[in-house]
């Protein structure tokens, strides 16, 4: 069993529902063990600023699943809540990046791991400082020090962590 750690994010739609739904699926995913979720974060847009601040969160669970499977089964996941009805039928509304495996480092087209943005992101930094405080990252860094020497840039706290005993 590997401990894999993915970003949540979404700014469409209803953003904080979404988490919370991918959350509650997740949980009950066959292959997802012992799920640890972060609060759900409102953060500002990297990027482009004119689209809405997003929900942000942090998961971490045990797979058996390979790493390309893992993202198979998680593309799939976000194709079903990443749409909306509405004008742009298809309008993405998640995101779920695979933020590490293990400490594994995987390098194809699809998919690099350990994810390139962990350490440069307060959206990813401080919801998995939450669930793992005392885990290193590849380079070394401790993503409690990360955590508390990143600007924060506005993200602050929205919703609590679901419950981990429904
Ligand atoms: N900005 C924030 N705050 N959160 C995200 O999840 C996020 N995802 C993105 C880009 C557009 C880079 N900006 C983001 O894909």
């Amino acid at each position: 069993m590997i401990r894999v750690y993915l970003g949540l994010g979404a700014n469409l739609g209803n953003p904080k529902q979404t988490l919370l739904d991918v959350m509650d699926e997740l949980r009950q995913a066959d292959f997802v063990s012992q799920l640890s979720c972060s609060s759900l974060y409102a953060s500002k847009p990297m990027g482009p600023q004119d689209q809405p601040d997003y929900v942000n969160a942090v998961v971490g669970f045990f797979t058996e699943l390979a790493p390309i499977p893992l993202l198979d089964t998680l593309q799939r996941i976000e194709a079903d809540f990443g749409r909306v009805r509405g004008r742009r039928w298809g309008a993405r509304t998640l995101d779920i990046d695979i933020l590490l495996y293990g400490d594994q480092t995987v390098n194809t087209e699809r998919l690099q791991i350990p994810h390139m943005g962990i350490e440069q992101r307060e959206f990813v930094l401080v919801p998995l400082a939450e669930i793992a405080p005392d885990l290193d990252l590849p380079s070394g860094n401790s993503v409690k020090s990360l955590a508390q020497s990143i600007s924060h840039n506005g993200l602050h706290r929205i919703a609590p962590a679901p419950s981990d005993h429904p």
